[in-house]
C-alpha cells in the first residue's frame, strides 16, 4: 500500500477572499480541497517534524521570518482580515531594510491572489513536513510515496509567495534529496499552471531538472514564466524544460507533452523524481481551461511509473472540489 502523508493542521489556513480579474471573489484554494484529497485515498499518516532547516535550505531567511510574523505585524498596524499587499517593487530598488507591513507584503509576494492569515505559516509548514515525510519513505526504499500538500507550493519562490503558495514543497523535497546524497533530482510539474517558483529556485543549477507541462503563459497565470524559450542559465542551462499547451487541451496532447518531458528527464538520469501533481487540468476545473478526464490521470501516472524512477508525488492545484478526490485516486492508481 502506498504511503500517504497529511497533517490536519494543513486545514487551518483559510483566507476569506482573493483579488481576481478586478473583483474580490471567494478564495479558491479552500480547506475543503484538503478534505477532498483525504477522502480520495485510504487513511493518511501524520508526517514527522523535520524542523525549519530543510525549508531554510531553499527559502530566504527574511522571507521565512515574514511568513511567521506578517499576520501579527498586520494586526499591530491596526488592520483586520487577511494580509494583502498593494505595492510591489517591480522597478528595481535598493535592498531596503523596511519594516512597515505593506512594504514587506510587496517585497515578499508576487500577486494579490494569496492572502496570508494567522494560520498560513502553520499550514504551509505541515504541508512541507508531509512532503519531507513522503521523501523519507522513498529514500528508505519505497518505490513511490505521496504527500497531500495543501496549501500547495510550486508558485512560491525562494523569497516570495503567490498563486496560493507559501513554501515550495517540491523544491524543499528536491533540496533535501540532494542533501541526502542524491546527485541529480528531476521535478515533473503537471499542474495546469507553470510552477514559476520551482523554476526560479533551480534556474541556474545543473543538479535539479525542472520540466513542466502547463497552460501557455501567454493566456494564463503566471504570465511572466513558463514560455518555451526559458531553458535555465549558467550551470542550469538546459535543465529547465517548458511545454506550454493551448486552452482546450485533452489527454492526447497532454500525454505527448508529458512524454517529451519524461524523455528529457530520462536523459538527465536522476536518482529521484518528484511529481508536482495538479488536478486543475480536469475538464470541470472552475479556474482553468484544459479538458482532462478522471480516467486520464491513471494513464499519465502509468507513463510516469514506466520510467522506473523512485517517485515522490506532491499535490499542487485542482479546484473542482467535488471531483478532486477521485482525480487524485485515479492518478495514484496508475503507480
Ligand atoms: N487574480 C495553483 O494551482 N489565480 N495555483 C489567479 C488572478 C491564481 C493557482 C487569479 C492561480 C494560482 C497551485
Ligand atoms: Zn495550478
Amino acid at each position: 500500500m502506498m504511503r500517504l502523508f497529511f497533517d490536519p493542521r494543513q486545514l487551518d489556513h483559510a483566507p476569506a477572499q482573493e483579488l481576481h480579474n478586478g473583483a474580490f471573489v471567494p478564495y479558491a484554494e479552500t480547506p475543503a480541497r484538503a478534505q477532498a484529497l483525504c477522502a480520495g485515498v485510504h487513511a493518511t499518516e501524520s508526517p514527522t517534524d523535520h524542523g525549519e532547516a530543510p525549508i531554510l535550505a531553499v527559502h530566504d531567511a527574511g522571507y521565512v521570518a515574514y511568513l511567521k510574523t506578517a499576520y501579527d505585524r498586520w494586526l499591530a498596524a491596526g488592520r483586520s482580515g487577511d494580509v494583502m499587499g498593494y505595492i510591489w517593487p517591480v522597478v528595481r530598488r535598493r535592498a531596503l531594510d523596511l519594516t512597515r507591513i505593506d512594504a514587506l507584503a510587496g517585497r515578499y509576494s508576487m500577486d494579490s491572489s494569496t492572502p496570508l492569515t494567522a494560520d498560513s505559516w502553520t499550514s504551509a509548514y505541515w504541508s512541507t513536513q508531509s512532503a519531507l515525510s513522503a521523501l523519507d519513505a522513498v529514500l528508505a526504499g519505497d518505490r513511490v510515496a505521496t504527500a497531500l500538500c495543501r496549501p500547495p507550493g510550486h508558485h512560491a519562490g525562494a523569497d516570495y509567495l503567490g498563486g496560493y503558495c507559501f513554501i515550495n514543497q517540491a523544491a524543499v523535497a528536491a533540496q533535501a534529496a540532494r542533501d541526502a546524497g542524491i546527485a541529480r533530482v528531476a521535478i515533473l510539474d503537471i499542474d495546469y499552471h507553470h510552477g514559476n517558483g520551482t523554476q526560479d529556485i533551480f534556474w541556474d543549477r545543473g543538479d535539479v531538472f525542472y520540466a513542466s507541462v502547463h497552460a501557455d503563459p501567454a493566456t494564463d497565470f503566471p504570465f511572466y514564466w513558463g514560455h518555451a524559450d526559458e531553458v535555465g542559465e549558467g550551470a542550469g542551462e538546459g535543465t529547465t524544460l517548458n511545454l506550454p499547451l493551448p486552452h482546450g487541451t485533452t489527454i492526447a496532447a497532454f500525454r505527448a507533452a508529458q512524454a517529451t518531458a519524461l524523455d528529457a528527464i530520462a536523459r538527465f538520469d536522476p536518482g529521484l523524481l518528484i511529481v508536482s501533481f495538479g488536478a486543475d487540468t480536469f475538464e470541470g476545473d472552475p479556474i482553468a481551461n484544459f479538458a482532462l478526464k478522471t480516467s486520464d490521470y491513471a494513464m499519465l501516472a502509468r507513463d510516469i511509473a514506466a520510467t522506473g524512477l523512485p517517485t515522490v508525488v506532491l499535490t499542487e492545484g485542482g479546484y473542482a472540489v467535488d471531483n478532486l478526490g477521485e482525480n487524485l485516486a485515479s492518478f495514484l492508481s496508475g503507480f
